[in-house]
């Protein structure tokens, strides 16, 4: 227990400091007349038990899991539109705190399981005690519509272990279609959101001003 205390120590630094840094690329756009392509931003360190399940079917020996496991710290950057999703890739090309290593776009090329999502892979530098580790993490920006369908089927996933039942399986087929069609919906109308929304947040600013 205590080798994975020491194995994960940097995978928690890792995810703790690009939540604070990507909430603040949101942050940042409070004070910008743009509308922000970053809806919200969550992280988590892979459960050990996901980890060895994960390294078991990939059959990734446990001393390469460093170099192999892209996907053991995650971030998970939210947007509105699908729009958004490659504003928000552009955004992390620009940072100069981590280099990209890998880029997979599953919304151009969906997976067969109906998973729609971009992934960016990149290599983090962390400050330690013994000096400067690079560790892998993997950012997927998805809209809120790819989310939840992604959060549910995953659900679905664990309880079935990817066996699913014939009618679960056509359901969602059905939910990434009804998804894709959401999003294209949110799509047409984005002018009309937006500015909506911008009319929300003036009203909501100037009521805690007086
Ligand atoms: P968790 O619990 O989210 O950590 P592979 O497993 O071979 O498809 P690989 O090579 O690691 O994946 O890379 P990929 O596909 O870019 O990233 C894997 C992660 O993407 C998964 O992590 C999920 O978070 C997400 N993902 C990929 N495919 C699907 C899918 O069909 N459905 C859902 N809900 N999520 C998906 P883990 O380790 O599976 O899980």
């Amino acid at each position: 227990m205590k080798h994975w205390d020491q194995f994960l120590g940097p995978y928690k630094q890792a995810v703790e400091e690009l939540k604070v840094k990507l909430k603040g690329m949101r942050s940042q756009f409070e004070s910008d007349p743009d509308h922000s392509p970053i809806e919200f931003v969550t992280g988590r360190v892979k459960p050990i038990a996901s980890i060895l399940d994960k390294a078991n079917q990939k059959g990734v020996p446990l001393d390469r899991l460093e170099a192999e496991m892209q996907d053991i710290a995650g971030i998970r950057m939210m947007c509105q539109f699908v729009d958004d999703i490659m504003k928000v890739v552009e955004l992390l090309r620009m940072r100069n705190d981590f280099e990209i290593v890998e880029e997979r776009d599953y919304i151009s090329h969906k997976k067969a399981s109906g998973y729609r999502s971009y992934h960016v892979v990149i290599a983090y530098p962390v400050q330690t005690i013994h000096g400067e580790k690079k560790i892998l993490a993997e950012i997927q920006i998805r809209t809120l519509a790819m989310n939840f369908w992604a959060t549910v089927e995953h659900s679905l996933n664990y309880k079935y272990k990817g066996m699913f039942p014939d009618d679960i399986q056509m359901r969602l087929q059905r939910a990434a279609e009804a998804a894709f069609r959401l999003d294209e919906e949110m799509s047409l109308i984005r002018g009309e959101i937006q500015e909506a929304q911008a009319f929300f947040s003036r009203n909501k600013e100037m009521q805690q001003k007086n």
